[in-house]
């Protein structure tokens, strides 16, 4: 079965044959100097060639405009020269050069640059889907008739984020092309014996969008028919699969060396199909270029990357203080209001005052997450959200993690602000390419340039008895990657203030919420608009016997152990760090430093969890002002019962904080 047959068009004008003739000669020549320099030492790492393969990218990007936006996969040369990118800044970094697209700290598996729209190449095959169905989403929010085109492999079709980005793109049609460069392996294997289906074009009918299998080696051919679907896009009417047919040359990569699986007859009879030989026969026997203007072009070609290659070779190396600067975007100064007045709010209602008083501010706000809409979020954190501000900008989501959180990262990439809501954080497993490969890295890999200004929100913990799956504290995955904020406020005045200033910040923040805290904590929150700066503690009670650093519910649950003890003359100071990442070490420091103990509450497990690192940190710089051993109160090594009386056991109790105190007066 087909989808809807796109239209084929008339003979092409002479300027677009030239044009694509030339991104494809250069493109050919890119590689071609790329394997020699990789042969030479120069190119490290790996780099995956183009070669046989050039008539897509060509093809398919002459139908754009400088706005429009491409995504790439580890392939990525020819989409990056085909979308105008500079060959010197790309030799440059493919040598890891200061001067590179992205100062030497992407390489050739990352190429992007935002001035040219080229969301990046990608190193986790079908990762670029989601981030360019994420960019449509943020040209169609802003009201916008750019597209974008989405490459991949054949082997990215049989990724999961495949199928949820071809949905997710068609129920909200949006602005983009699906182009699958089908090449028939993916590394070793062939597509015949991992694809359900014949031609990977015909799962564009179960998404309900056209889809085309072509000859990817026919430039022309592709130009039409992604032109086609780039004109269904721009129109409004939602996004195309395309197919194309093709055959990469050589091995997978330049370091690869395996016994290649292909067929002597195939690799001979795509061989002989050579995309650039096609087109030169045609442009001449049709007369839309000469020989020697064919000639012409290839001496400019061959001069351009000769200038490139002795650019990249006489280009500064890469240096730590630019790779250091290159993992966080500055964090914005906030001032704390002086006073929290008196209203009383929940924390889920403060939450959605956050978010409401941000959209209302900055028009680039929106949230997405499943059932955040009409109905309000299961927890009621965006209740009246939907009402106020319409669907376009409190999107429920279907049941697509990956693909809505990705959606989130290409959006905010693409100069949007998205609020992605995992309805449980345990769901946030599925989210995890799209966080710690994708979101966290995306900066950095771009050499510093760019930002990533994502919050993605959600309610973790125990507590209500929802068992394993539905009960986990994870702060520890998140604190643990360069790239993150990682904040989990623990009153109602942080949680608005805190989710005020992660809206506003330019890293990727994950919000922790406690479901406890939902449910039972009230207190002042300010009605005015207010934010709290990212990676400053509270001191919620002063004190100077022993410092318990408490998180989330631990909080309340420490402050209570230090009402208990003062009724022994124990002096308790409760600190609540708010931000994980970056940390307040000093205030934490300063503290122990003055009461020589340190009791560490969280409700995560104790092993490699967030205390061992605080511990580490503080026996690292205030040793000697240490007159115990650091004391972890934490959840027992398990994964969370369903059973109640197991449950209240399993999580630290008040009873449980102050043992620990005591464990450290000795
Ligand atoms: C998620 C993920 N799994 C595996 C890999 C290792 N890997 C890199 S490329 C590749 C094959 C991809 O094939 P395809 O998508 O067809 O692209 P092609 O290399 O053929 O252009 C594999 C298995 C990876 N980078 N990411
Ligand atoms: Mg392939």
């Amino acid at each position: 079965m087909r989808g809807t047959q796109l239209r084929k068009d008339e003979r092409l004008p002479a300027e677009v044959l030239e044009r694509i003739y030339s991104t494809m000669f250069r493109i050919r020549r890119f590689e071609e100097f790329t394997t020699e320099l990789f042969q030479a030492g120069l190119v490290k790492g790996t780099a995956h060639s183009y070669i046989g393969e050039e008539a897509i990218a060509a093809g398919a990007c002459a139908n754009l405009r400088p706005d429009d936006y491409i995504g790439s996969y580890h392939r990525g040369h020819g989409h990056c020269i085909a979308k105008g990118a500079d060959v010197a800044k790309m030799m440059a970094e493919l040598m890891g050069k200061e001067t590179g697209y992205c100062g030497g700290l992407g390489g050739s598996m990352h190429i992007a640059n935002m001035e040219l729209n080229i969301l990046g190449a990608n190193g986790i095959v079908g990762a670029a889907m989601p981030l360019g169905t994420g960019a449509a989403l943020a040209v169609k929010l802003r009201g916008g008739n750019q597209v974008v085109i989405s490459f991949f492999g054949d082997g990215g079709a049989n990724q999961g984020i495949f199928h949820e980005s071809l949905n997710l793109a068609s129920i909200w049609k949006l602005p983009i092309v699906f182009v699958c460069e089908n090449n028939q392996y993916a590394l070793s294997t062939s597509y015949k014996a991992s694809t359900s289906v014949a031609n990977i074009a015909e799962r564009a009918v179960a998404y309900g969008m056209p889809g085309q299998t072509i000859d990817g080696n026919d430039a022309a051919e592709v130009y039409r028919v992604v032109g086609e679907a780039i004109a269904r896009a721009r129109a409004g009417q939602g996004p195309s699969l395309v197919e194309a047919l093709t055959w990469r040359w050589g091995q997978h990569s330049m370091r690869t060396a395996i016994r290649d699986p292909r067929s002597k007859e195939d690799m001979d009879r795509w061989i002989a199909r050579d995309p650039i030989k096609l087109m030169e026969a045609r442009v001449l026997e049709d007369k839309s270029l000469s020989a020697p203007r064919i000639k012409s072009i290839q001496a400019a070609v061959e001069a351009e990357l000769d200038t490139a290659v002795r650019f990249g070779k006489e280009s500064p190396e890469a240096s730590l203080a630019a790779m250091h600067a290159a993992v966080y975007a500055p964090h914005k100064p906030h001032t704390e209001p002086a006073d929290k007045g008196t209203r009383q709010l929940a924390f889920n209602e403060a939450l959605c005052e956050a978010m409401r008083q941000e959209m209302e501010r900055d028009p680039t706000v929106f949230l997405m997450g499943e059932d955040v809409g009409l109905t309000g979020g299961i927890f009621g954190c965006s209740k009246g959200l939907f009402d106020r501000f319409g669907a376009a900008r409190v999107r429920d989501t279907p049941i697509s993690e990956a693909t809505f959180c990705g959606a989130g990262v290409g959006a905010a990439i693409a100069g949007m602000r998205p609020l992605v809501e995992v309805q449980i954080f345990d769901f946030v497993t599925l989210m995890m390419d799209m966080i710690v490969n994708q979101a966290a890295k995306f900066r950095y890999m771009l050499g510093g340039k760019d930002t990533v200004p994502l919050v993605i929100r959600g309610p973790q913990g125990g507590g209500i008895r929802m068992a394993a799956q539905h009960s986990q504290s994870l702060e520890a995955w998140f604190t643990h990657v360069p790239g993150l904020v990682v904040i989990a406020p623990s009153t109602p005045y942080d949680a608005k203030g805190l989710l005020i200033a992660a809206i506003q910040d330019d890293n990727p923040v994950v919000f922790l919420e406690h479901k406890m805290l939902y449910l039972g904590s009230t207190g002042p929150v300010p009605e005015a608009h207010y934010a709290i700066p990212i990676g400053k503690a509270d001191v919620k009670r002063a004190g100077t016997d022993v410092t318990v650093v408490a998180t989330q519910m631990m909080v309340s649950r420490a402050l209570a152990a230090a009402s208990e003890l003062q009724k022994e003359g124990i002096s308790v100071e409760v600190i609540d760090p708010r931000t994980l990442r970056p940390l307040d070490e000093e205030t934490i420091l300063n503290s122990v430093r003055k009461t020589h103990r340190l009791v560490i509450a969280h409700e995560a497990w104790k092993r490699g969890g967030f205390g061992a690192e605080l511990a580490a940190v503080v026996m690292e710089q205030a040793f000697d002002d240490l007159d115990a051993p650091v004391a972890r109160v934490a959840a027992f090594d398990v994964p969370m019962p369903y059973n109640d009386a197991l449950e209240r056991a399993v999580i630290p109790s008040q009873e449980r904080i102050v043992a620990g105190i005591r464990s450290v007066l000795g």
